[in-house]
């Protein structure tokens, strides 16, 4: 496999920080937004995690054209909640600070006996060999009713992982990065570049 540099179009630092720390391990040159001083100004009209992906994608593609572009959705999605906030995560109570968030979630949870939830990231890489990709990865756990741990970011605290046992909030990096939704979804790309 030739190794090459990958932009990722995230204008959130955690998730630049998890990208490097898992593409960087493979001989990936991770770059972020900030070294090419460019902004990812774009509004995320899709429906889905995927359009929004993509949307993110071509955006920062469409200024450097010459380069591999990665960006992702993701999202937080409650079962008892019908999906929310889903592909609103990061715009639900958009100006609060999340512990606020956390606790209107716990709330609208009250009575509920079933808090199963899960994570979902949507990974697009476009230019790469003129070709746009797509790669899903799932987190499952559920909703715990205090937030626990700091780790992490945005809803980690409130997220109890079906496989680590604990939160996000209060697993290490490098275990969230073991089975979290982004770290499937970029293992799928990974697998695909390997491959082609
Ligand atoms: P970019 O669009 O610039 O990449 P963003 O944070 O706005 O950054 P999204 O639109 O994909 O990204 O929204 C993702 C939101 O979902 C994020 O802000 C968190 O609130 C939540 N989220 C996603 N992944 C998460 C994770 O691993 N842990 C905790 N919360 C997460």
């Amino acid at each position: 496999m030739e190794y090459k540099e990958i932009v990722v179009a995230t204008s959130n630092p955690h998730k630049m920080e998890e990208y490097s720390e898992m593409l960087s391990p493979l001989g990936f040159k991770v770059s972020s937004l900030k070294e090419y001083d460019i902004e990812l100004n774009v509004e995320e009209t899709g429906s889905t995690f995927e359009e929004n992906s993509l949307i993110k994608a071509r955006f920062i593609s469409k200024i450097l054209p010459n380069k591999i572009v990665l960006a992702d959705d993701s999202g937080l999605e409650i079962k008892a909640l019908n999906g929310f906030p889903g592909i609103y995560s990061a715009r639900f109570m958009e100006d609060r600070p999340y512990p606020e968030k956390w606790k209107e979630i716990i709330k609208r949870l009250k009575g509920y006996s079933d808090k199963t939830a899960n994570f979902t990231t949507v990974i697009s890489l476009v230019n790469y060999r003129s070709k746009e990709l797509t790669f899903e990865g799932k987190a499952f756990g559920k909703i715990v009713d205090i937030p626990q741990g700091e780790n992490g970011f945005g809803y980690d605290p409130i997220f109890y992982s079906n496989e680590l046992k604990k939160t996000f909030g209060v697993a290490t990096a490098q275990e969230k990065n073991s089975v979290s939704h982004r770290s499937k979804a970029l293992k799928k790309l990974v697998e695909y570049l390997k491959n082609n």
